[in-house]
């Protein structure tokens, strides 16, 4: 049963009551290996769906557009306080609704339509709001992008300054949402201020693993930081901008009123909750348990004959090429959740097949770890896998909903927040 009940759900509205029931199921009986995907605590879940929802609040604690914020300020209050305490910046924005939009205000305070902007290319790792063609982004800027080295797979620090010394971007991104490896941000803040760019980093997969301390910091070397809530942070569906002081300012113009209304108070109380987790000692534990898993994990599949992108991980993340495996991602991935394991299909650095049908899959440990599972459970999570790509190359349904049976089996010993 979903925990917290939800009783009055059921009587008003069974059928939405029977697929909430379903997918709370799902995910305690799948191994759930998206690498942007965890499971937050009850007690954020019970934030999230508080009487918070009813309340407008535009504008930030002391200056808002509604009466009625006795309540709604020092929430928020304490939300940006736990953040620049847990982050160590001088400035938090926790109104952004969720990544991309946290993004779109960065360039709303930093640039105009038509300036040169930096970053990953989406096949290479980055994201979308990084400055891809697809994107406004990549629209309405003057965007280039760097990627990885071929025979590495990782990110060339030379030709991203070489780039940059060409290009001249008033602003560089670095994170993205497929990357493998640690991020160098002294390096990429060496380019930027030889090129006068502000540098931004983008932590929204690796944001737990910074607060953990699993993760170097891009405190003291990105002037600005955004980053998701919901992933590796452990807390709701949101996000964050930190940054220095100089730029609070122009952050905040830029989410209200620059591009969003009324921030989301429920969620908004959820971050505060996750942050408060994300403070205690066990976070730190959890960090490092993800990495452990993750590097356990990538070096089971890699002993099994996957072809990892940069030959292992260095985070929470695992990309690799299933093409050598005589099977594209896509129907990798598709018979891979018909075994209980849920992962995503991803293009792999210079993937000849298309995003929609591309060669590699993209899995990574926060929510395994999260579910309490450990190093000595990854070697069986890689033989599923492998088993299951062998059976979906033969065509063997039935192999594959015996390796299900199995999954379920391990996990019906880890208990699931959100599920009782
Ligand atoms: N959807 C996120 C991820 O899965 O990494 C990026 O926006």
């Amino acid at each position: 049963m979903h925990q917290p009940a939800i009783p009055h759900l059921a009587e008003a509205d069974p059928e939405l009551a029977q697929l909430i029931e379903g997918e709370a199921k799902r995910q305690f009986e799948k191994v759930r290996l998206i690498a942007s995907e965890n499971y937050v605590s009850t007690a954020v879940l019970e934030a999230t769906g508080t009487v918070l929802t009813n309340k407008y609040s535009e504008g930030y604690a002391g200056k808002r557009y509604y009466e009625g914020q006795q309540f709604i300020d020092p929430v928020e209050v304490l939300a940006v306080e736990r953040a620049k305490a847990l982050f160590g910046v001088d400035h938090a924005n926790v109104q952004p609704y969720s990544g991309s939009p946290a993004n779109l205000a960065i360039y709303l305070a930093l640039v105009s339509p038509g300036d040169t902007v930096m970053g990953m290319g989406l096949p290479a790792g980055g994201h979308l709001t990084h400055g891809w063609n697809v994107s406004a982004t990549g629209k309405w800027f003057r965007a280039v992008q760097y990627g990885v080295r071929k025979d590495t797979g990782r990110i060339d620090m030379d030709e991203v300054r070489d780039l940059a010394l060409a290009e001249r971007p008033k602003m560089i991104f670095c994170g993205g949402t497929a990357i493998p490896r640690t991020i160098d941000f002294p390096a990429f803040a060496e380019i930027a201020r030889e090129v006068d760019a502000v540098l931004v980093a983008d932590i929204a997969h690796i944001a737990g693993l910074v607060a953990g301390g699993a993760h170097p910091s891009p405190v003291g070397h990105a002037q600005i930081i955004s980053t998701t809530t919901h992933k590796t942070l452990r807390g709701p569906r949101g996000a964050m901008l930190l940054s220095d002081a100089e730029h609070a300012k122009a952050l905040d113009k830029a989410v209200f009123p620059g591009l969003q209304g009324g921030p989301h108070n429920h969620t908004t109380a959820a971050i505060a909750v996750a942050l408060g987790e994300a403070a205690r000692p066990s976070f730190r534990d959890y960090a490092a348990a993800v990495v452990a898993n993750a590097k356990a994990l990538a070096e089971a599949l890699a002993a099994r004959g996957f072809d990892l992108v940069s030959g292992g991980t260095d985070n929470h993340l695992i990309l690799m090429d299933v093409t050598g495996k005589g099977i594209a991602g896509k129907p990798a991935a598709k018979a891979l959740d018909r075994a209980g394991i849920e992962l995503n299909y991803n293009t792999v650095p210079f993937d000849p097949r298309k995003p929609f049908d591309p060669s590699g899959l993209r899995l990574g440990t926060p929510a395994i770890t999260t579910r309490g599972l450990g190093v000595d459970q990854m070697p069986q999570i890689a033989e599923w896998m492998d088993r299951t790509v062998t059976a979906a190359n033969n065509g063997d349904d039935a192999a594959i909903d015996a390796i299900a049976a199995e999954v379920a089996e391990l996990l019906a010993a880890y208990p699931m927040p959100g599920w009782a």
